[in-house]
């Protein structure tokens, strides 16, 4: 049997291309392939040549140490910092009257900071965090929401040298506990409360629950933004608006190791504990910087908008620190796509004149869902560039984006990276690459990927394994903050020398990478492996169908058998014989071996906060296991409601 021989098999084919238009080459910032060829020849070049768009304090001696490996050094000896960087080097051309960030509330209140105003309040804050103690190398918690306070906040710790843990403000008081302990943060900077959908999510109770276990804690920074009574602790506690208004304007910024620290993401791992990754300076900045400019083809007058929370990575690295190191205008917004109507996005695209628009697969199925009408009462004439992470996109959400939201016009790009990534691996160059739906297409210039079995040899194009990065790259994260260990073993361990994604891909004859999700979610069928992906995207190409989560479900014989829980287009009944229709639809589409076992209809999927899938707690519900850890998930109460439709489903 071909068992081990072939790591994940792959039968859909999808067979659309798009060329970038002439429209988008002729005035794009990569026309040609010589970046490629350029990095091809001498990586740590064409990395040391990009860091020259960065200023540094001192220049670097080496650009790559690799005698410690897997704890690689980059830009070793280089002095910079990173708060300078996205804002005081700006000062001195017209751009310090560019607006920096153009912020939305929900309410419908809006801020504009030009890169003046964002100099203004960083050292102002920055000052006011040393008023506090705070010192370089001290960690600073912040929870706050998506208000220009947030970005404020992470400059500011960036100017003094003190990391930030950034802890995405729909966590819980006991993951905020948790955060705050495992990096033992001796301030935290939170907010009264913030906007969601109309309702007041309360931040400062949530954070007083926490505290109440956190001994390292030793002053509290609080905005008012809600305007609600909140519980002030003497002492600990203080407004943020007192504090900023004593400040003073004006604070030398503090001169960074390319290896000092920069800030901890805490993302979840398998087991319960998070685990917090380590970004460093130099690297980190070169790396988002770099993809940022090159990816997303920033011209200045581009209105940037990448709909993300800045909780997550990718709200770090490309709504702050890649777009403001660049001298780009960011959109900030702080509530739901659905407030107060479903057009809100494109409400806000119109609004500012958005040129490109950056979001993720999840928001585009729901978009979908939605219907069309919504987009189509705005002018959406301003986008000439889409993009998409966070997920697979499948190809029918991909050309839903393209013809709606695109009109046809822009290309998309679809970026592969993770939290411990810190910048985009994989991606097109919109003025370069040939787009396949549902494809991130190829590695960026300097980067190296690959698909690999077992064994960790590559895989013949045409086939699937899993996804490696064969060497370093400048943004990579640079441990587990306090378990040095883990980070070894989790990522360093599995194949010699590369770096393990997770993640599994297939590769096809022109070298174009097709990601498949995680690898602890593939189904084996009767020998067979089979990426969730591929079988969901299937799914979803039926009219009645608006987003599917496919699982492998213990089976006698098969090994495992396939269970689809789908949810439908408003106004469609899950019935048993549209059940049947869709396996048909699947066996049609990719083949019988793919056919679903069961097809439950539910009304939700569970997801993460950030919008992704977790297959995991589908797959205990069916196959009758206690709910594994559910605090991640956006709600909760999901899954539970999952767990007794599909038993009543099921009886
Ligand atoms: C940026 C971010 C990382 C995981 C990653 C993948 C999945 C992200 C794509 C994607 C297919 C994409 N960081 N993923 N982008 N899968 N195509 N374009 O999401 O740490 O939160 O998640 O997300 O599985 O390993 S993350």
């Amino acid at each position: 049997m071909a068992m081990e021989a072939k790591v994940l098999e792959s039968l859909l084919k999808e067979e659309r291309a798009f060329p970038p238009p002439p429209h988008f080459v002729e005035k794009a910032l990569v026309k040609d392939r010589s970046l490629y060829e350029e990095a091809r020849a001498d990586r740590e070049a064409f990395w040391a040549r990009q860091a020259e768009n960065i200023h540094w304090f001192r220049r670097w001696d080496k650009v790559l140490d690799d005698s410690k490996a897997p704890f690689y050094q980059w830009f070793v000896g280089g002095k910079l910092n990173v708060s300078y960087n996205c804002i005081d080097r700006h000062l001195s051309t017209w751009r310090r009257t560019k607006a920096a960030i153009i912020w939305e509330g929900e309410p419908g209140d809006d801020r504009v900071l030009t890169y003046q105003d964002l100099y203004r309040e960083v050292t102002k804050c920055a000052n006011m965090l040393k008023e506090l103690g705070i010192k370089r190398g001290d960690r600073v918690t912040i929870y706050l929401p998506m208000i220009p306070e947030l970005p404020i906040a992470m400059l500011a710790c960036a100017r003094i040298g003190a990391p930030h843990s950034v802890v995405f403000g729909g966590f819980s008081a006991e993951a905020l506990r948790d955060r705050i302990n495992d990096c033992q943060a001796k301030l935290v900077i939170t907010a009264d409360g913030g906007w969601r959908r109309g309702n007041i999510v309360p931040l400062k109770k949530n954070c007083d629950e926490a505290l109440a276990q956190c001994p390292s804690v030793e002053k509290v920074v609080v905005v008012r933004r809600t305007g609600q009574d909140v519980n002030m602790t003497a002492g600990r506690d203080y407004w943020w608006h007192e504090l900023m208004a004593k400040a003073p304007i004006g604070c030398p910024p503090e001169e960074m190791d390319a290896e000092d620290m920069l800030f901890i993401l805490y993302t979840s791992g398998t087991t319960g504990k998070p685990k917090g990754v380590v970004h460093t300076s130099g690297g980190y900045l070169v790396g988002v910087s770099t993809t940022h400019r090159l990816i997303f083809d920033i011209k200045d007058d581009d209105i940037y908008w990448c709909t993300a929370d800045i909780g997550w990575v990718t709200g770090h690295s490309y709504i702050v620190y890649g777009p403001l190191a660049n001298g780009c205008t960011t959109v900030m917004y702080e509530g739901s796509p659905d407030w107060p109507e479903r057009d809100r996005f494109w409400a806000i695209v119109e609004k500012y004149g958005v040129t490109i628009l950056y979001t993720a697969p999840t928001a585009i199925r729901a978009f979908m869902k939605w219907g069309t009408q919504w987009p189509a009462r705005r002018d959406l004439s301003s986008l000439r560039l889409l993009g998409t992470v966070g997920e697979p996109i499948n190809p029918e959400a991909w050309m839903w984006y393209y013809k709606y939201i695109g009109g046809e016009r822009c290309p998309i790009v679809d970026t592969w990276w993770q939290t411990e990534t810190g910048m985009i691996l994989i991606s097109p160059l919109p003025g370069v690459t040939t787009l396949k739906p549902g494809s991130a297409t190829v590695p960026f210039p300097g980067v190296e990927a690959a698909v690999v079995n077992s064994s960790g040899e590559e895989v013949p194009l045409g086939s699937g394994g899993y996804l490696v990065i064969k060497s370093p790259w400048p943004a990579m994260l640079r441990t587990i903050y306090g378990d040095p260990d883990r980070y070894v073993q989790q990522y360093w361990s599995k194949f010699d020398g590369m770096y393990f994604t997770g993640d599994g891909a297939r590769w096809d004859e022109d070298g174009y990478f097709w990601i498949v999700g995680r690898v602890d979610d593939v189904i084996n069928v009767s020998g067979h492996r089979l990426g969730t992906m591929e079988i969901e995207s299937a799914l979803v190409d039926h009219p009645a169908v608006a987003e599917a989560a496919v699982i492998g479900k213990a089976h006698e014989i098969k090994g495992q058998a396939i269970s689809a829980f789908v949810t439908l287009k408003e106004g469609i009944a899950g019935t048993p014989q549209l059940a049947e229709e869709l396996k048909a639809h699947v066996a049609k589409k990719i083949g019988a071996i793919a056919r679903p076992d069961d097809i439950f209809f539910t009304a939700e999927l569970p997801k993460t906060r950030s919008g992704k899938i977790m297959r995991r707690l589908l797959r205990d519900i069916a196959e009758g296991r206690v709910l594994g850890d559910t605090t991640t998930l956006a709600d909760p109460s999901v899954v539970s409601q999952i767990k007794q439709q599909y038993e009543s489903q099921e009886a």
